[in-house]
């Protein structure tokens, strides 16, 4: 090997190094030259193979070439990394300047809000707030509510069973059961409402779901009338819906009250006179209601003669559609934050 292809050897890989400009390109110009079986490497050991008087010179030329080469490879190689380094702090300056992004602040579900509107009209007027099972006996659910088992009005719960062979549990279709759970706890005075989710099994449509949300009312205590009824429902209805609402009590059957009634209020889009919201009636009608019937009040130990008591059961879904207009009750569970954005009066 004579000194001029050293020569050249060397011109050669500087002028590749120095077209290497990243790391990448680096690594493998130096596994061309200085790897294991890089050029420089592969020649420094063929010098065994040359004649004895030409191996001084070509071995100092070869060990001073690949000095050469591995210190200019460093260079090359801080180089490299500098410029990177410089390239990807300009990409990634942040402008301080620019406006912030705004983070979307999310807003309680609308039946959430409508629970909490309702739960704290009455809180205060005096009623407790208390929650129970989602999952229930079939006792609380219908026998100590006053519907033994083959009872027609059974059916008109249509209900999601959970199991029926041994004890009957199923997922509540109202939240009445509570009425039965909070009077075994305690004496009277009791005044309270119950917010929880019911479910049916239902076909799904415009104003029915198969699973939605009630809130029970209860209050029982010495002397307790209608009369009380109709003024805490009529005070309920107008400051939820506005002071100028007229309010009607029709007769209504329920198996666990006596007497029974509906409960309406004078349609507020049409102010009485009749449209498609309220079937031209005029009326809405938002509740169930009635005197706690004697035989309930002796399922839980009370005394009929000594106490009687009024409840209500009231479908959360159906408030909000009539407080805001909502045309159908499939928008609230369909997780469209288009629909549920409009209701940010309480951000989370
Ligand atoms: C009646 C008298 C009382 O002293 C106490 C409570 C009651 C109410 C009774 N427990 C009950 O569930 N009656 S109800 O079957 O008529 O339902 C009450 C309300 O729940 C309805 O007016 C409606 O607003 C709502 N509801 C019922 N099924 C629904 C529904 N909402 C949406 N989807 C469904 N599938």
């Amino acid at each position: 090997m004579s000194t001029q292809e050293i020569e050249q050897l060397r011109e050669r890989a500087l002028r590749e190094l120095a077209e290497a400009t990243s790391q990448e390109a680096l690594a493998d110009w130096h596994a061309r030259y200085l790897g294991r079986r890089g050029e420089v490497t592969q020649r420094l050991r063929q010098l065994g193979s040359l004649a004895p008087e030409e191996r001084p010179a070509v071995g100092r030329a070869l060990n001073e070439l690949k000095q050469r080469l591995e210190s200019a490879y460093e260079d090359r190689e801080r180089q490299v990394r500098e410029s990177e380094l410089a390239e990807r702090i300009a990409a990634e300056t942040v402008d301080v300047t620019l406006p912030g992004r705004r983070p979307a602040i999310g807003t309680l579900h609308p039946v959430t809000q409508m629970i909490r509107e309702v739960t704290d009209i009455f809180a205060h007027l005096g009623f407790q707030v208390v929650e129970g099972p989602e999952v229930e006996y079939g006792y609380y659910a219908f026998d100590a509510l006053n519907i033994p088992p083959e009872h027609p009005a059974r059916d008109v719960w249509d209900t999601i069973f959970i199991e029926s062979e041994h004890k009957e549990i199923v997922l509540r279709p109202h939240t009445s059961p509570m009425q039965i759970r909070v009077m075994e706890r305690r004496q009277p005075p009791v005044r309270v409402v119950v917010p929880g989710r019911c479910y049916r099994y239902e076909a799904v449509d415009a104003t029915h779901e198969w699973h939605f949300h009630q809130i029970e009312g209860l209050a029982v205590d010495e002397r307790i009338t209608m009369a009380d009824l109709k003024g805490t429902l009529a005070e309920f209805a107008r400051q939820l819906f506005g002071r100028e609402r007229r309010v009607r009590f029709r007769c209504d059957f329920f198996p666990f009250v006596e007497p029974g009634v509906d409960f309406a209020i004078d349609c507020m889009f049409c102010r009485g006179e009749g449209c498609r919201v309220c079937g031209g009636s005029g009326w809405i009608e938002i509740l169930g209601a009635g005197m706690v019937h004697p035989q309930v009040l002796r399922n839980v130990g009370y005394d009929p003669e000594r106490y009687t008591g009024w409840a209500f059961g009231m479908g959360v879904e159906r408030l909000v559609m009539l407080k805001y207009g909502v045309p159908d009750i499939r928008y609230f569970y369909q997780g469209d934050l288009r629909f549920l954005a409009q209701f940010d009066r309480i951000p989370l």
